[in-house]
């Protein structure tokens, strides 16, 4: 045996004895946990979501978080750098794309004013006040329980609202968010710009829906159960739809969230705070740091690749 065959002979015994301790440490891990199986399934959605993305927007996604909805036949995927949340809709039903800045953050207590213009009494405005607080308390509770269930101690992010009332008075322009946000600031509600705006008018006049600007943090929201005129401060059912689609909804907005296929994203469901898929959120942690990604410095492992 010349020097070179003895080399290659013993190159190809080492090379041996590594591939075969990876192959244990491999057949251990799928006995043990299905992890590298899940794993290259996710790697195979991320990169098919990458090559979408790279394709409809030209945005290159360094390690997007991707997320199979309630019945998984539709993929969503959200991109997160900085200030900038990118939100991807794909798969098979489609193909739109959505591009938002995040203007509220992620994670954390939003500071918020709540004005309430409303078309009652004017001795009934401290009952509608009191009533408002409430709804609010019951949505930040069902937040908490949305995140118990994730197996988190507490809801990443929290909304943190003072509730002002007044008579309503009908306002030029007022299906505009940002005239009610500057009437906001004249009475003095809204005092700095780091406020979310959220103005509701508890009438059934002016405004029908809810609206949401993402550049000056407004939310403005009509009386859009009114049929049977303003809901009275009793009628806890109608009030916190209304508190849910302000805050949650239209919040949702100012996260850089669009609208899917249809009203809402998906697997949205009027009684959660959260979509079916909570990853859509950013309420699950997709890269294995232990942060979820909606706080994470470095989410969907981006810094780390
Ligand atoms: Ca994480
Ligand atoms: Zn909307």
């Amino acid at each position: 045996m010349t020097r070179r065959q003895r080399d290659i002979v013993f190159t190809c015994a080492v090379l041996l004895v590594v591939e075969t301790g990876a192959l244990l440490v491999m057949r251990n891990n799928y006995v043990r946990r299905s992890r590298p199986i899940a794993f290259l399934l996710e790697w195979r959605r991320d990169r098919a979501i990458r090559e979408a993305t790279q394709a409809e927007s030209g945005i290159i996604a360094p390690f997007p978080a991707v997320v199979l909805d309630a019945d998984a036949r539709r993929w969503t995927a959200t991109i997160r750098e900085g200030s900038h949340l990118t939100v991807v809709y794909g798969g098979t039903k489609w193909g739109t794309f959505a591009d938002s800045v995040v203007t509220v953050p992620p994670c954390g207590d939003v500071p918020v004013r709540t004005l309430l213009r409303i078309d009652c009494p004017a001795d009934q405005l401290p009952d509608y006040q009191s009533a408002w607080e409430q709804a609010l308390v019951r949505l930040e509770a069902a937040r908490q329980r949305d995140a118990h269930q994730l197996g988190l101690s507490e809801a990443p992010l929290r909304v943190r609202s003072e509730v002002f009332v007044e008579p309503y008075v009908p306002l030029a322009n007022e299906e505009d968010p940002d005239v009610l946000r500057r009437h906001a600031e004249s009475v003095g509600v809204i005092t700095n710009e780091s406020q979310v705006s959220v103005v509701i008018n508890l009438a059934c006049a002016g405004i029908g829906g809810g609206l949401a600007r993402t550049d000056t943090k407004s939310i403005a929201l009509g009386c859009f159960n009114c049929d049977d005129g303003v809901p009275e401060p009793s009628d806890a059912k109608k009030l916190d739809a209304l508190a849910w689609a302000a805050y949650v909804h239209e919040l949702g907005h100012l996260l850089g969230w669009q609208h899917g296929e249809g009203r809402n994203w998906p697997g949205f469901r009027s009684h959660e705070t959260l979509p079916a898929a909570a990853a859509l959120f950013g309420w699950t942690d997709e890269d294995g740091d232990g942060i979820v990604e909606a706080c994470d410095p470095t989410p969907h492992g981006m810094g780390n690749r």
